[in-house]
């Protein structure tokens, strides 16, 4: 028996076409629509594929698919990914793998952008039980930490740090995170871009009117949403 993940990654096949260059993204649901793919190799043997996540591009590698970087790529004509949450206009917030930065890029140069995903991540409105999460240089971490706290009241940003040994987590580019955690958020439309107006922050994992269509399998079926 699928999964929902299972159910909305097979749906995203019906939107691929071969010998398309195709993003995909990072986490369980990406892992799924590679399995998916895997499965039907000869068909979709002449596809290339970017991706923002180390793990998926060593999947698609062990399962023969090409796999461009992303700084040979200027255009794609779809891209894949999961998120923590989406709200009805598709706005979503991909907090959980730190590596916003690429996958936002990679969003933008997609001609279609689709969130994938169950129906748990599925919301009228977007809530704070994910924080926003913000790329930034760590030279500017006291004044980003201050200039964070100034402008917004409500919230608590919050130094990532490993779980494992002492010490913050470092991005994939030598950067560090700072989850921002809203007792409810500011307006939408406008905090993706006042985040990245302080400076030193490189990228925040709001995902504000991005994506074209979502992709959800909820205990009903599939549902596309555009
Ligand atoms: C990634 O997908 C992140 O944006 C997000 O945290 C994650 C969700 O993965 P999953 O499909 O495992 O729920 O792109």
């Amino acid at each position: 028996m699928e999964d929902l993940k299972q159910v909305a990654a097979r749906a995203a096949l019906d939107f691929i076409k071969p010998g398309q260059v195709i993003g995909v993204g990072a986490g369980s649901t990406m892992a799924h629509l590679v399995n998916y793919l895997k499965e039907d190799a000869t068909r979709w043997k002449h596809i290339t594929t970017v991706t923002s996540s180390f793990n998926t591009r060593q999947l698609l590698l062990e399962n023969g698919f090409t796999v461009k970087p992303i700084s040979e790529v200027s255009q794609l004509d779809i891209y894949f990914d999961g998120c923590d949450q989406f709200d009805q206009h598709l706005n979503a917030l991909k907090s959980g793998g730190g590596i916003h930065t690429h996958e936002k890029l990679l969003a933008a140069m997609a001609d279609k952008f689709v969130l994938v995903g169950d129906g748990s991540k599925y919301v009228a409105q977007l809530y704070t039980t994910f924080p926003v999460v913000i790329e930034l240089i760590p030279e500017s971490l006291p004044f980003v930490m201050r200039r964070i706290r100034d402008l917004f009241s409500l919230a608590n940003p919050v130094l990532r740090l490993s779980n494992k040994k002492d010490g913050a987590v470092i991005s994939e580019n030598g950067n560090l995170l700072i989850d921002i955690w809203f007792r409810s958020f500011p307006p939408l439309d406008s905090l993706n871009q006042r985040l990245k107006d302080i400076p030193g922050i490189l990228e925040t994992s709001l995902f504000y009117q991005m994506a074209q269509v979502a992709i959800i399998a909820g205990k009903n079926g599939v549902e596309i949403i555009r």
